[in-house]
């Protein structure tokens, strides 16, 4: 198992990347006036750790044998993840103009076939997981020592499809996946606990027979530390890390903002946005 990384831990240098990803989010949510943006900015410090320390990835091979897989199962968080990828320069910063529109390689819901570092075609929640298992079994399989990330979100625990695929997961003693959930605790109804509660989440994870961790997936740090220990563990089991995270992160009026699990957003206040977010980085205030 590696337990290497691609680039060495820089707290600094994760909080620009952190706020790059939600500054490309923006943009990209400006050129349709609508998205997933409150996923984004609520995503953006787990996947600045991703994508700016954890992966090990050959940007310019998107497709290398060796890389670690990360799986976007919300494929709605598509958004998020061009984000990360043009950040991880796997995606030029050029591309973010054509977001959504025919022809783009940055469709509004993540498809394999269109976007290099798109690894499966997410939309139909609770996939990610049992497409997981079965990378993560075949990595294991080829002797290849690359992790399997699956990201998913809290809405998708209502598909079975997810428990049946943690059984299997410890079942075969999956080492090498890593399940990233965003408990952001929205979903397209209202709160999550409200549609179906699924509290107590990590004595849930580890009765399935999971390494668990729960962080605040706002807290850089704590998110550092999450995915190194379960890079590092030594435990034959498969790792979850739940996320607490807060919708709309680093832009108060959309943190603040009813049913903004897809927002629309008038045309000035794009802009109003990312002000906001230059001003709380420059003055390092996004606590
Ligand atoms: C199998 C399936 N059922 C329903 C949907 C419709 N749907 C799209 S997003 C979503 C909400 C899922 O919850 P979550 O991802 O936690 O929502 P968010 O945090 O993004 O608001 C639903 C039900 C879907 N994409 N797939
Ligand atoms: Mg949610």
């Amino acid at each position: 198992m590696s337990t290497t990384t691609a680039v060495p831990a820089d707290l600094g240098e994760l909080e620009k990347v952190a706020y790059r990803i939600r500054r490309y989010a923006l943009r990209m949510g400006e050129v349709q006036g609508q998205g997933y943006i409150g996923q984004a900015l609520g995503w953006a410090d787990v996947l600045a750790v991703a994508y700016g320390h954890a992966l090990n990835l050959r940007p310019a091979e998107p497709e290398w044998e060796g890389r670690d897989r990360f799986l976007l199962s919300h494929g709605h968080y598509a958004i998020a993840l061009y984000a990360a990828l043009i950040e991880a320069g796997i995606v030029s910063e050029s591309e973010l103009e054509t977001y959504g529109s025919d022809d783009s390689r940055l469709p509004m819901s993540g498809m394999a076939t269109y976007t290099p570092g798109m690894e499966m075609s997410g939309g139909s929640l609770g996939h990610g997981l049992p497409i997981a298992v079965g990378m993560a079994l075949g990595l294991r399989h080829k002797k290849n020592p690359a992790f399997v990330y699956n990201s998913m979100s809290d809405g998708e625990l209502d598909e079975g499809s997810v428990w049946e695929a943690a059984m299997g997961a410890a079942h075969h003693a999956l080492s090498n996946l890593i399940c990233l959930i965003d408990i952001n605790n929205q979903q397209a109804d209202g709160p999550s606990s409200k549609v179906l509660g699924f509290e107590p989440l990590a004595d849930k994870w580890a009765a399935f027979g999971w390494h668990v961790q729960r962080v605040d997936g706002n807290d850089l740090p704590a998110v550092l530390q999450a995915l190194d220990i379960s890079r590092s563990l030594a435990d034959a089991k498969p790792r979850v890390i739940l996320f607490d995270t807060l919708m709309g992160k680093g832009v108060p009026f959309l943190e603040t903002r009813e049913k903004n699990h897809f927002i629309r957003v008038d045309p000035p206040e794009w802009q109003q946005a990312l002000r906001i977010l230059d001003q709380s980085q420059t003055e390092g205030v996004l606590a």
